[in-house]
């Protein structure tokens, strides 16, 4: 049975991540510290949260409150996902990534060396690990080989530059004081609980009330998608046989163009509406319900400053050394997630009138020493 912090996950990956968790390790008892910044929902947890998986509302820069909770729950593993994630934030107010990104991690760190490796009760099977990105690795041009584990790093947007420092404080904390990390660096994940203000869920949504979707520059940029749930089986991988030290990728051999796989779900979406009354009348503004095809909608504007052009990832490292499989295929994937966004439209109504925050809020007010 193991003991874990789990930060960020009232985010997209560490809530499906903690789900996952609670299905495989109903034993494991779970700690999730979360800030609830605007990415965070405690509505991701819903039905999950009960006497062994508690929320904590707060910010991982409270190094005194990570040394309590490691203490008095008896924590072992750490799981670390909480970052700020988008790229577009990072090229308009850099401060936030750098805060919780590389001081964040920091200071998690340092809660963790301080109460498993410093104090009397030293924990000798501690683990932490790491959850980073491909963006670390730069950018690659269409017939360059994915990126390995040995691909030097070369951030190019300050949201990847962040994750890179962070990734190399984990790495040092091995090295230096011979904690027991692991990092895994992940390509681009969609599913369930996906915040709208990324490419899959954002199009989705706008396709069904109607409204453009932006395609930055000329659509021809490449990424690697990911089920979410193969993700979190990747890290349950790493956490269980990862060697000590080590960083694995995870991906999903599963490369395609914005503007394809834009196309893509405007079909998608295209086919369901075609004789479902139920949908064209729930949804009167997507063009499906209006005998129009919804790529229609698509609007190319201007790109993204610095806009890396293709991310690959090479997952020979973790398929040899722990069996790592992604189970989903694209195909199943995307379809299980447009289901999700028709299934849960009080998810994503109150995320886009904000009514999220209030139980965001309510979390926060609770006195987080109730907690420790
Ligand atoms: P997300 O933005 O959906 O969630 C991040 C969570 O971290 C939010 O709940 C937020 O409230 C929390 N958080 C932010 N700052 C915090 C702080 N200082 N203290 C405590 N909590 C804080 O992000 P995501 O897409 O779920 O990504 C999770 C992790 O996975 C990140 O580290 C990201 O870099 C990495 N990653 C993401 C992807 C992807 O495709 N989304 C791919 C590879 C790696
Ligand atoms: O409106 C859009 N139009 C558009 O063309 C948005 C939001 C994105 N894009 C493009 C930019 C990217 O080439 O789509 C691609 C995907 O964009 P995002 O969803 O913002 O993801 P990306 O920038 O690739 O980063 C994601 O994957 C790696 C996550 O947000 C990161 O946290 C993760 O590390």
């Amino acid at each position: 049975m193991r003991n874990m912090l789990v930060t960020g996950a009232a985010g997209f990956i560490g809530a499906n991540f903690v789900r996952y968790c609670r299905e495989q390790y109903p034993q494991d008892n779970i700690v999730v510290v979360d800030a609830l910044t605007y990415a965070g929902n405690p509505h991701n947890l819903d039905g999950v949260i009960n006497e062994h998986c508690t929320l904590v509302a707060a910010d991982i820069n409270d190094t005194e409150l990570m040394m309590t909770l490691l203490r008095e729950k008896k924590l072992d593993t750490i799981v670390h996902f909480a970052a700020e994630s988008h790229v577009d934030r990072s090229i308009t107010g850099p401060d936030a990534f750098i805060e919780a990104n590389i001081m964040g991690t920091y200071s998690l760190l340092k809660a963790a060396r301080q109460v498993w490796q410093i104090e009397e009760q030293a924990v000798e099977n501690h683990h932490f690990h790491h959850v980073s990105t491909d963006e670390v690795y730069g950018t690659l041009g269409s017939d360059d080989p994915a990126f390995t584990e040995e691909t030097p790093y070369a951030p190019n947007s300050p949201y990847s530059a962040s994750k890179a420092s962070s990734d190399f404080l984990v790495r040092s904390y091995h090295h230096t004081y011979g904690m027991n990390v692991t990092t895994s660096n992940c390509s681009n994940n969609y599913g369930p609980y996906h915040f709208p203000e990324k490419l899959i869920p954002l199009v989705i949504l706008n396709i069904l009330h109607g409204k453009s979707l932006p395609i930055y520059g000329d659509g021809k940029n490449i990424r690697d998608w990911l089920y979410v749930e193969d993700h979190a089986q990747g890290i349950d991988l790493v956490l269980r046989e990862g060697r000590v030290g080590e960083t694995y990728n995870v991906g999903g051999c599963n490369e395609w163009t914005n503007i394809d796989i834009v196309k893509l779900i405007c079909s998608l979406i295209d086919k369901r509406f075609t004789g479902n009354a139920d949908l064209r009348n729930t949804y009167p503004a997507c063009p499906a319900s209006q005998g129009e095809e919804c790529d229609s909608l698509i609007t190319y504007v201007t790109d993204r400053a610095g806009h890396d052009f293709r991310y690959a990832i090479d997952t020979d490292k973790i398929r040899k050394e722990l069996g790592y499989e992604p189970k989903v295929t694209f195909e199943v994937g995307i379809e299980k997630t447009l289901d999700w966004y028709l299934e849960n439209p009080q998810w994503w109504q109150a995320v886009l009138d904000g009514s999220y925050r209030d139980s965001a809020d309510a979390a926060k007010d609770k006195d987080v020493s109730d907690a420790a």
